[in-house]
């Protein structure tokens, strides 16, 4: 990494180059500039006499550069390169005067960056109201590449994953990237785990800066000795006229289904929380069911606003039947079953409603607080507008009244499982009946094996805050189509 340019609070940032020879004939050195956000590339040319050092100071100000980038130095002659970057503010500015300490960056051989399936870890970051953490991703390699990063809290809990394309020589850098990217402001201890999806030679690095003085710290990425954590494994599946259905991968685990006591927001049929136990992985939907997707299996010709959630079907319509398992051949789960087996495709008899529990463990994606993305504490609970919330859900408090209904799906971040609007846009349709819960521990719970309204989870697009929360539950009559309850699809494993 190296930089020109002004940063915040008025730093500004210097690289300086250092180019040792230690070959006994005279290098010929290229330096390149490739800055980041695609500007056209700087290079010069220079020469270091045997056992000789240069040192190009501000050199992407000498090249006629600026902001920041990756250096690329291509020698005839081996030497060693060494890079500085460092804020050069002026003695006696107001804010943290006469500079701040320097960043060393490592120069690394062509051979040194991730290839593909390759991963590494950046650990010990932060982010809080004295620290943030940045994430830069170059590519070194002579091809695109496509860098995929999850992140972590202290505990292990996937916060979220996002994937990167970078075209060769090219230099990303994701500024506060646990506040940008999973909407987390109080975290201490968070860890990244970078892997290169497609490509080759790519170098990722954090840096961890302290808010008061914006003096960075350099963490390099350590290859881990083991393989990739579990992260959220795909299948699609093509429907009538191509079009396709994702779902994404759900880890077995046991998880406390129901709000805390105490918990802001929380109403009486999320009592008593209880332990719950799914035995075995299973998929949900990337996304709910789109007009799209309702269309081609239903038999219909294509909608306008496809990629928009289906909406006004219902339960009976979605599944039918009693158990959400073992649908009617002419709901929509029966006629994709149908389908899947006729066209050869893998999972055919497999797809159903999820259970109320799978759709909760599902939206938790491993995190225990009130939404996926955080407690959320310092927004109101109703439909005022919330930055954080907007991030990662369609509500009251970003729904204006002359927008459409609903939204595209997938227009948010996922949460920590990879699944897209399960806070907001549209109740969701699970399998179980609607009754009470009881406090004891529960293994791959269906509900109440009689009832008269079945579950609805998650809210919708103009819902207060407090019932887009992951323990809010509520129901309706299976015959009842409404133009604020669609659902996603389940498939056994
Ligand atoms: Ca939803
Ligand atoms: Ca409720």
């Amino acid at each position: 990494m190296a930089a020109h340019g002004p940063g915040m609070h008025g730093s500004r940032w210097r690289t300086d180059l250092g180019l040792r020879s230690v070959a006994a004939e005279q290098a010929n050195v290229e330096v390149r500039f490739h800055p980041m956000g695609g500007g056209s590339m700087k290079s010069q040319t220079t020469q270091v006499a045997p056992g000789a050092q240069s040192v190009l100071e501000d050199v992407v100000g000498q090249l006629g550069g600026s902001g920041n980038g990756a250096m690329e130095v291509v020698s005839d002659r081996p030497v060693i390169v060494t890079s500085r970057t460092y804020n050069q503010i002026a003695a006696g500015a107001a804010c943290t005067p006469g500079g701040t300490f320097g960043q060393y960056y490592a120069a690394h051989r062509l051979d040194d960056g991730l290839g593909e399936g390759e991963g590494a870890w950046l650990t010990h970051l932060a982010e809080s109201d004295r620290f943030r953490s940045n994430i830069a991703l170059t590519n070194m390699g002579a091809s695109p590449a496509t860098v995929q990063v999850a992140l972590f809290d202290g505990a292990g809990g996937l916060l979220t994953t996002f994937s990167v394309d970078l075209a060769p020589a090219r230099f990303h850098q994701e500024t506060r990237v646990y506040f940008n990217r999973a909407g987390q402001g109080n975290l201490q201890r968070g860890s990244a785990w970078v892997t290169v999806a497609a490509g080759s030679g790519v170098i990722a690095s954090a840096s961890v800066v302290d808010n008061s003085t914006n003096d960075p710290t350099t963490i390099p990425a350590l290859r881990a000795p083991s393989a990739a954590p579990p992260i959220g494994e795909e299948i699609t599946v093509l429907l009538p006229n191509d079009v396709p259905l994702v779902v994404v991968r759900i880890p077995a685990g046991t998880f406390m289904m129901g709000s805390p006591e105490g918990e802001r927001g929380r109403e009486s049929d999320e009592d008593p929380q209880h332990q719950v136990t799914l035995t075995q992985d299973y998929y949900l939907g990337k996304y709910p069911v789109t007009r799209s997707q309702w269309m081609a299996v239903m038999g219909f010709g294509a909608p306008d606003r496809p990629e928009h959630p289906i909406t006004s079907v219902s339960w009976n319509s979605v599944c039918g039947g009693s158990t959400g398992s073992s649908c009617t051949a002419d709901s929509f789960i029966g006629r994709l079953n149908t389908h899947l087996a006729a066209t050869g495709q893998p999972g055919a008899g497999k797809f159903r409603m999820p259970t109320e529990a799978e759709w909760e463990r599902g939206t938790r994606g491993g995190t225990t607080t009130r939404f996926s993305h955080g407690d959320v504490l310092a927004c109101g609970d109703g439909a005022e507008p919330c930055a954080v919330h907007d991030q990662f859900m369609w509500w009251g408090g970003n729904h204006a009244p002359s927008d459409w209904p609903t939204q595209p799906v997938g227009q948010k971040l996922p949460n920590p499982y990879g699944l897209y609007d399960v806070h907001g846009m549209l109740w969701e349709w699970v399998a179980d009946w609607y009754g009470a819960y009881t406090a004891s521990p529960k293994v791959d719970p269906t509900g109440p094996s009689t009832g008269s309204v079945r579950v609805v989870r998650g809210g919708f697009y103009i819902s207060a805050a407090r019932f887009c929360r992951s323990a809010t539950r509520d129901s309706e009559a299976p015959g009842w189509n409404s133009s604020i309850i669609g659902f996603r699809v389940a498939r056994s494993l």
